[in-house]
């Protein structure tokens, strides 16, 4: 499975954050913190609308390189560093281990998304074992996103978050004539999920949303706007590599089935 690392750089942190790193004497100044978002829509981070991480996930920070930290799963950084990504290969130390409930509350800035300041928010159905256990908000084409998202805003207490850190309508990215502009939404309600556990009904809503999207998708933002998904994806995610913004990183399908590395 070949992903597309967001770098979603961030911008403030909670003040727990910044306690637990001052306790692990870890000193931020002069360095750059990015959430590391393992996508397969490259071309829909023009909708990003926040960056969820999980409460039950403790993540590596790593030292990339160049005054740049990664936050990800140990799996995806070792990963990472067989594939010409992090300064030394089969190096994958991590600085510090840090809990997901800490981050959540963080100011972000995520690449080519029209909103400058976005949340760190939690989503409870992140798999550890698959990609970087970092996943970006995009909730105009994702279903999970969109139902999460919107339990999110309806039960704020519950999730010991600020309403206000929501964004509570999708940007509308992707057109298909059988889906409109916010496919996630439109199957969402025909496939009547409610909640963001219902797997199965995730499962398929994700599947008729992928394939739609990329045979039959127009890109509605962005430099190539008006172009077919199936061809625009590609060019999206060079683009991103090229402005050092993100980190093309593949996982043999195996790594999925593993728990931890
Ligand atoms: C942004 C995005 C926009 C995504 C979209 C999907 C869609 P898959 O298909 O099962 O391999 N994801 C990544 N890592 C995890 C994780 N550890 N746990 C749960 N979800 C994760 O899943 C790959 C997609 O699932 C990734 O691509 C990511 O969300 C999420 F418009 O990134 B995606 C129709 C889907 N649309």
């Amino acid at each position: 499975q070949e992903y597309t690392g967001i770098k979603i750089r961030v911008t403030e942190f909670t003040k727990e954050a910044l306690d637990f790193f001052q306790k692990q004497k870890f000193d931020l100044s002069g360095k750059k913190v990015f959430l590391v978002a393992a996508t397969l829509r490259p071309e829909t981070m023009y909708g990003q609308t926040c960056c969820f991480v999980s409460r039950k996930i403790n993540y590596g920070l790593f030292d990339a390189g160049n005054g740049e930290y990664f936050v990800c799963t140990k799996r995806s950084f070792k990963n990472m560093s067989y594939q010409d990504i992090t300064p030394k290969r089969g190096e994958y130390q991590e600085t510090l281990s840090i809990n997901g409930g800490l981050l959540v509350g963080s100011k972000i800035h995520a690449p080519l998304t029209s909103i400058d300041t976005l949340r760190v928010l939690p989503m409870e159905t992140i798999l550890e074992s698959k990609g970087t256990g970092v996943v970006t908000c995009v909730p105009s084409d994702s279903p999970d996103d969109f139902v999460t998202t919107k339990d999110l805003y309806n039960k704020p207490e519950y999730y010991g978050i600020d309403r206000d850190w929501v964004v509570k309508d999708p940007i509308s990215i992707v057109n298909t004539s059988k889906y409109g502009d916010k496919c996630a939404e439109y199957l969402v309600n025909e496939l009547k999920i409610h909640s963001p556990k219902d797997a199965n009904q995730l499962t398929k809503a994700k599947e008729l949303a992928y394939k739609e999207g990329y045979y039959n998708g127009t890109l509605l933002k962005g430099k190539y706007v008006g172009e077919k998904v199936e061809v625009a994806k590609p060019k999206v995610k060079n683009d991103l590599v090229a402005a050092n913004e993100a980190v093309v990183y593949s996982e043999p399908e195996s790594a999925v089935m593993s728990r931890s590395g």
